[in-house]
């Protein structure tokens, strides 16, 4: 088997490349975009070179006459050894069902192409230039509509992002929802901490009884933070703990993750706005969730009255194209980042031009996160 790597500008260049130099028979390995500017595409194809000879033995042999001394022949129903002829089937078809895997994903990449090279070049160069950074393909496709050329993409972008200062606004209740493991306790502690920094009375009241263990983590925080706690059995009794802290600047209510598409959020939460709870509420989605995940948490959670969101796990992330991502999405400004695991320090506050600094960065490694923090 021959393998080579080709590298072009566009698919169609490196299938043509391909094609021309390992013939009709070769086969995709591998296919994928490299960032830069411009973007280039790595193909990796292979020829099989011993197809013929190797497929000859395979071929079913004629049965020798039968002298009556040997075995048997094996009942056709009884199961053949893996290591044997089924066995080299099954490997077989795995391995066809890859090669047509990566041609699928090539002929979609074709097909995109196709579409791009209608494109201006200046418009190509936008499309290769935001997806190359995570941006969704049809959120990069309407900037890409609205704009002449990558000079224009900051300012076009810029109109599609909001953001809320100080990351909360003055309601007298934060509740934090999300997904299983999005980081809301965290986050909480956070947020906690960085209201009594800034002079703020502040208490914490946990919704959350479900998890084992989830109890603990919000009240050791409080603990360490010298925080009132207070658990609530049930959504319909968080009114009374909010208002037992009516000295209090803030309460930030923590609540139980759920699945978001199996709704039972929807039941769980929906008793603290019918309790007239005046509440603020964050949905926090990871910025490591891939979009198809975001649609769908955000359709089961706008159900609830959302005000904003807040992005957690970025130091997580491989590139920050989810959080144009969020903002196209969701159309909520957008609140806080969170940048690793430490409480209180992993959050940030960025401005609507540090956000999409953040997208626009070739390289999601290079930036400070830290520095990111109300800039
Ligand atoms: N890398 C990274 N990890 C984080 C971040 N925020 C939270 N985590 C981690 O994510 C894990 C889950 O965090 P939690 O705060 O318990 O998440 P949760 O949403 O309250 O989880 P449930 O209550 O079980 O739904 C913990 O290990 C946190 O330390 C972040 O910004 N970056
Ligand atoms: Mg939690």
């Amino acid at each position: 088997m021959k393998i080579k790597t080709f590298h072009a500008r566009s698919f169609r260049e490196a299938l043509a490349q391909v094609k021309k130099e390992m013939g009709e028979d070769a086969v995709i390995l591998s296919s994928r975009e490299q960032k830069g500017l411009p973007p280039t595409v790595r193909v990796e194809a292979a020829v099989d070179y011993e197809v013929e000879e190797a497929a000859s033995p395979r071929l079913p042999v004629p049965a020798p006459a039968r002298t009556g001394e040997e075995p048997p022949p094996r009942p056709a129903a009884e199961p053949l050894p893996e290591s044997g002829e089924m066995g080299h089937l099954r490997r077989a078809l795995s391995e066809v069902r890859a090669e047509m895997g990566s041609i699928r994903e090539c002929l979609e990449a074709v097909q995109a192409d196709a579409a791009d090279a209608a494109l201006p070049p200046a418009k190509r160069d936008v499309l290769r230039f935001l997806k190359g950074r995570g941006v969704r393909e049809e959120h990069a496709r309407k900037l890409c509509g609205r704009v002449a050329g990558l000079t224009e993409v900051p300012g076009a972008m810029l109109e599609g992002v909001t953001v809320r200062e100080g990351g909360r606004g003055s309601g007298k209740a934060v509740m934090l929802i999300g997904p299983t493991g999005v980081g809301k306790t965290t986050t909480i502690a956070k947020l906690a901490a960085a209201a009594t920094q800034a002079g703020s009375r502040v208490a914490v009241v946990s919704l959350d009884g479900y998890r084992i263990g989830a109890l603990e983590q919000i009240r050791i925080y409080s603990k360490i933070m010298g925080i009132p706690l207070e658990i609530a059995p049930d959504a319909r009794r968080v009114k009374a703990c909010v208002d037992r802290h009516a000295d209090k600047d803030v309460v930030f209510i923590d609540t139980t993750g759920r699945n978001p598409m199996s709704g039972a959020f929807l039941a769980e939460l929906s008793p603290v706005y019918e309790a007239g709870v005046p509440v603020e509420t964050h949905l926090l989605i990871s910025a490591t969730c891939d979009y198809e995940f975001l649609e769908g948490a955000w359709k089961a959670y706008s159900r609830l009255p959302v005000d904003c969101v807040g992005i957690t796990k970025i130091d997580e992330a491989v590139r920050y194209g989810t959080l144009y991502n969020v903002a196209a999405l969701c159309g909520k400004p957008i609140a806080y980042l969170t940048t690793g695991q430490a409480v209180p320090g992993d959050i940030t506050f960025p401005s609507r031009k540090k956000l999409l600094q953040m997208v626009l960065t070739e390289n999601p490694a290079d930036p400070d996160l830290a520095a990111c923090a109300n800039a």
